[in-house]
């Protein structure tokens, strides 16, 4: 069976052959998807208490199944967590985030798809990376772990440097703005700065507003409707909102009681076509054939053809 995206395979295809492989300047740029559309990343969460599929993958083998479904919907990059973000989440150690990531990559990589490792840890993302990860998505932006921007500085992939103000148990007591898109905008830009003086590569970084990180709804919203000041820095941005908290709230029933997080499917996809339309480079989404087909519809409709 073809993949959709069939372009996408030849190049990472192209790359295999060519030799182009995690480090060296090559690899920088073109380990970074850039198809014409905007960009999916499908979420594997390999936690037991991520807010929406926490415990859903945990076995090895439906882990890899997800994987191959959402890949072969056309994901352009599989992105691998093994520690959970949600709001009020405890830390794992290190060797359980490793033994929870890395086999994960390995398989993948070895079945040729394009993987992102989601972690906070150097270790881990060195590990991910050895195993055959080519991207790094960071949601502390660099600052939870200062060995981050040495390993990604040396292995010369992208790195998405999400807004992160603290880890996931103390986070809503810092939830706090006068200007939102400013402080998220210029926070950010410090980030950028921080990885460029550690020899990051400009055209390594990804930036991220972090909905949800650190946020209260009403900076979610703020966000989402301000993304083209995030976008006007000139880097690639990526979009989490996937079945978030505000998308919750927002579509509470009657008696205010939040919408299921399984049932945020169809904001999502309002979600990825809005952040698409607005110049986003990706999003990441639990379900990747919604998103896949909103943002399709999305870049005909910019361009007035298929
Ligand atoms: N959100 C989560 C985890 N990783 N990474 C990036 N870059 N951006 C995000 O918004 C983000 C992330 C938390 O969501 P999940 O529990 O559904 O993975």
């Amino acid at each position: 069976m073809e993949r959709p995206g069939t372009t996408r395979t030849a190049i990472i295809n192209a790359d295999q052959e060519a030799g182009v492989g995690i480090s060296g300047p090559a690899a920088r740029s073109g380990l970074l998807p850039q198809p014409s559309r905007c960009a999916v990343l499908g979420v594997l969460n390999v936690t037991p208490d991520s807010f929406s599929d926490g415990g859903r993958y945990q076995d090895t083998d439906d882990a890899l199944t997800h994987a191959h479904e959402m890949w072969w919907r056309g994901a352009d990059l599989i992105d691998v967590g093994g520690e959970s973000t949600r709001p009020g989440a405890s830390r794992v150690d290190a060797d359980t985030e490793n033994e929870r990531v890395v086999p994960i990559v390995r398989s993948l990589a070895a079945d040729g798809m394009r993987l992102a490792v989601d972690t906070t840890r150097a270790r881990v993302a060195a590990a991910a990376l050895e195993a055959g990860a080519s991207v790094v998505n960071d949601v502390s932006g660099g600052l939870a772990d200062p060995e981050m921007a040495r390993v990604v500085a040396d292995a010369g992939v992208p790195w998405v440097l999400m807004h992160w103000r603290g880890h996931s148990k103390h986070m809503s007591s810092l939830a706090s703005y006068d200007d939102v898109v400013r402080e998220v905008r210029d926070e950010l830009s410090a980030r950028v700065e921080a990885a460029l003086a550690a020899g990051v590569e400009r055209e390594a970084i990804v930036l991220d507003p972090g909905i949800g990180f650190a946020k209260r709804a009403e900076h979610d919203w703020l966000l989402l409707h301000g993304l083209g000041s995030l976008v006007s820095l000139g880097f690639p941005v990526l979009v989490g909102a996937s079945r978030k908290r505000f998308l919750g709230r927002l579509l509470a029933d009657g008696n205010g009681e939040p919408r299921p997080a399984e049932d945020r499917e169809d904001a999502t996809a309002a979600v990825s076509t809005l952040a698409a339309a607005a110049g986003v480079w990706g999003v990441r989404v639990h379900d990747v054939g919604a998103s896949l087909d909103a943002v399709t519809v999305a870049s005909a409709w910019a361009a007035g053809h298929e």
